[in-house]
């Protein structure tokens, strides 16, 4: 295993000489347009060095669409291949120290080796995902019909317990998350009766959360349509509020930006929830369309700009039970998952980034006077600030890339893979 291709730290260093001073040069440029209006840009560094995403393990497979799957050279063939390529995103990146893991996708063999090997690699497990939304070889009952909340208590039973083996799995691994999305709905009108459904979700997630443990969490995700093209069980954040309620303590709704019918205001959805001691987590993605499971900011970066504008302002408030845990959650079907993976998690950083550099006290006297477009134009001077420099100064001070792509592509990591990984078959991706 130590024979595999890893990006190492000196050859990183030695390339980011190509970009040291331009680099350098900007930032410099940059602080003292900030220092104008009061800003300390090494402050801002530092925030956005500790700032903290995960990567998903089906995200580092080519996606695909109901259509078809176009595999790529190297594609990560089990859950340690995965791991390696999440190894090398946050080589170079190193704001991804986290993976998440889809169960029974990634079902360890053996845990303790596959904590260790991530642990080799710097990284270490975010949240388990349960996975109901198909059949797996060996099952005994279809989920085709649904599974927490299938008319058959059997069905229920058994979806119960492989959530309840997810979280017995995610122990050994020292997760301390477990996300919880099911598929369940129906395609007719009259196919499934809606108050009957939730009563079996809520009462088969009693079941889950009794194994859910003290110091663990657990994500409830919703999701408004597909498979299910009529209706969903688990279709707002309405009723995922409601169902975390009824849980407890531990139970917290995740946002999945793809999650919502377009047009839908989901900053404000964001801010609802931390405001009620109830927001868990995300699945960041962007879409156009649907859960089309874009790229992170590639199709509306404002709307990110504003949903990091209320987490920054619960972060600086101290708002309660406020500790979300962001994770990406895209499919990548056209580029090559590293990269995506690694400029999604940049687009991130940088709305984090760009939140805090609104002039809050203006903007809420600007509030109070019911001036609105002197608010606008506060957001839009943050949101239009170039903080560039300030995301490639943190990943260098940190040992990653000034420029990930560029490193990425000179290492040569994607022709190595595909000769070490030569019978790359089908892997399961985020597909859905
Ligand atoms: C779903 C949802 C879940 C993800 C699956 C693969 O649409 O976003 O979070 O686990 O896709
Ligand atoms: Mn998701
Ligand atoms: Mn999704």
């Amino acid at each position: 295993m130590s024979a595999r291709f890893e990006i190492d730290d000196g050859f990183i260093a030695e390339q980011n000489q190509i970009e040291r001073a331009d680099v350098d040069e900007d930032y410099d440029h940059l602080a003292r347009k900030l220092r104008r209006s009061n800003v300390d840009i090494d402050e801002l560094t530092i925030k956005a060095q500790a700032f903290r995403v995960a990567v998903p393990s089906w995200g580092v497979g080519t996606g695909g669409t109901r259509f078809a799957r176009f595999a790529g050279p190297g594609e990560p063939r089990d859950v340690y291949e995965k791991l390696e390529d999440g190894g090398a995103i946050f080589r170079l990146v190193r704001s991804t120290p986290a993976v998440s893991l889809h169960i029974p996708w990634d079902k360890p063999e053996n845990p303790t080796e596959l904590r260790e090997f991530a642990r080799k690699r710097g990284l270490h497990f975010d949240a388990m995902n349960s996975n109901t939304f198909q059949d797996h070889p060996g099952q005994k009952l279809s989920y085709k019909f649904g599974s927490l909340t299938h008319p058959d208590p059997a069905v229920r039973r058994q979806a119960i317990e492989h959530n309840i083996e997810c979280i017995e799995i995610g122990k050994a691994l020292g997760s301390k998350s477990h996300t919880v999305w099911i598929a369940d709905g129906g395609n007719f009108p009259g196919q499934l009766n809606f108050r009957r459904a939730l009563d079996r979700y809520i009462e088969s997630m009693r079941a889950i959360y009794k194994a859910i443990p003290d110091d663990w969490r657990v994500f409830l995700e919703h999701k408004f349509y597909e498979p299910a093209f009529y209706s969903t069980v688990i279709n707002d954040w309405g009723t995922s509020y409601y169902c975390a309620r009824e849980l407890g303590r531990r139970a917290f709704c995740l946002v999945d930006l793809g999650h919502h019918a377009p047009n839908v205001n989901i900053e404000m959805i964001v801010a609802r929830l931390i405001q009620f001691g109830k927001l868990g987590g995300f699945h960041f993605n962007d879409s156009k369309y649907g859960d089309d499971d874009l790229d992170a900011g590639s199709i509306k970066p404002f709307q990110l700009f504003l949903i990091f504008m209320e987490l920054v302002d619960a972060e600086m408030t101290g708002a309660a039970d406020f500790n979300p845990a962001y994770l990406l959650d895209q499919s990548h079907n056209v580029t090559a998952p590293v990269e995506s993976l690694m400029l999604s998690a940049a687009e991130l950083t940088r709305a984090y980034v760009q939140a805090h550099l609104v002039d809050r006290a203006a903007l809420s006297e600007a509030q109070e006077r019911c001036d609105a477009i002197a608010a606008l134009s506060i957001l839009k001077q943050a949101f239009t600030t170039d903080v560039s420099p300030i995301l490639a100064v943190a990943r260098q001070r940190a040992g990653g890339a000034i420029d990930p792509l560029a490193v990425y592509r000179a290492s040569g990591y994607r022709r190595r893979k595909a000769a070490e990984r030569p019978a790359a078959t089908l892997v399961s991706a985020g597909i859905v």
